[in-house]
């Protein structure tokens, strides 16, 4: 028998999710393990992510968000009539404010993503020197359909496919407000990923002129989206999809394949606001499309032709 889940009723990608509990369900938190090295890997090798509830310092947390939201107001995305820390959209602005540079000026980001707590939990978890891409996935979502369900390599997968993924909300997020999901289980599931997972959003096949084309313009040929539907996703792949309330001071890590969209942003008027960042072990091999001054990342010099 099956039962009616206890998280409120979510959309995601424009997509009512089912209510039943054998496929929606809360993310557990890692926090009791939060010092236990072994248990933490085991628990990613078994679980794929783990959700650090409270880890950072909620204060260092919204310190940072107030730096990102006033950009934000300088950009003219914001609602005037508000205070910024409320992060009310304008009317016109569009949807997705992708702030790399945002992330890149701002201390306080800088900060608490690349040093301090964060970094020597990356440092211990992997047990041996690490680094981080870069480059900065800084996202301000506003109301409206999410992100779409995918996996990190097509991405970035020039390097090792060992390194992590973290999920950072900048301030509390709310059901409403649309946070990450991940679907359980899914990172084992080589089955259905493999003519997936490690297809480069940057390559393409140069013999083909509608191909070629795009790439010489520095579009993309393939957008690494696994699906537009997140509940055929799930009836696919099984599992649930795991989501929270996420709080200022939690973060969220996983690896490159397991498959992650997010809950649409219902709340009418406010931009949830979170990053993106990557660390990896220090010795394999690293995406250079995302190191350096200025990171290439998908532009045209990053397009990889092969004949094909
Ligand atoms: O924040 C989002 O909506 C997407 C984030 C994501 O895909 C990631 O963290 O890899
Ligand atoms: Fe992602």
């Amino acid at each position: 028998m099956s039962a009616q889940t206890e998280l409120p009723p979510l959309v995601s990608y424009g997509h009512a999710l089912d209510g039943d509990d054998r496929k929606i369900g809360r993310l557990r938190s890692s926090a009791d393990v939060a010092d236990d090295m072994p248990e933490l890997r085991r628990r990613l090798e078994e679980d794929g992510y783990l959700y650090m509830k409270g880890y950072l310092d909620r204060d260092k947390v919204l310190e940072a968000r107030r730096s990102i939201l006033s950009e934000m107001a300088e950009m003219d995305v914001l609602d005037p009539a508000f205070p910024a820390d409320d992060a009310i959209c304008k009317a016109d602005a569009a949807t997705l404010q992708f702030m790399p540079e945002v992330a890149d000026r701002s201390d306080s980001v800088q900060s608490l993503l690349y040093s301090g707590r964060l970094l020597d939990f990356y440092r211990k978890f992997y047990d041996e020197p690490i680094r981080h891409y870069d480059f900065t996935w800084l996202r301000a979502m506003g109301p409206g359909k999410g992100t779409n369900p995918h996996s990190d390599l097509p991405y970035m997968g020039r390097g090792t496919d060992r390194h992590m993924t973290c999920w950072f909300p900048y301030g509390d997020i709310p059901f409403d407000l649309g946070g990450l999901m991940i679907l359980e289980g899914s990172h084992k599931r080589m089955d259905l990923l493999k003519n997936y997972v490690y297809r480069d959003v940057d390559s393409y096949c140069e013999n083909k002129p509608e191909q070629k084309k795009r790439a010489d313009e520095g579009g993309w040929t393939f957008t690494g989206t696994l699906s537009h539907n997140p509940p055929v996703v799930r009836n696919k792949f099984g599992g649930r999809w795991l989501t929270t309330e996420f709080e200022a001071g939690d973060f969220l890590t996983f690896g490159m394949f397991m498959v992650h969209a997010a809950v649409d942003n219902c709340s009418g008027n406010q931009f949830r606001i979170s990053s993106d960042s990557r660390y990896q072990r220090a010795s394999e091999p690293i995406d250079e499309r995302w190191v350096g001054e200025n990171p290439a990342g998908h532009s045209k010099a990053a397009k990889n032709g092969r004949v094909c």
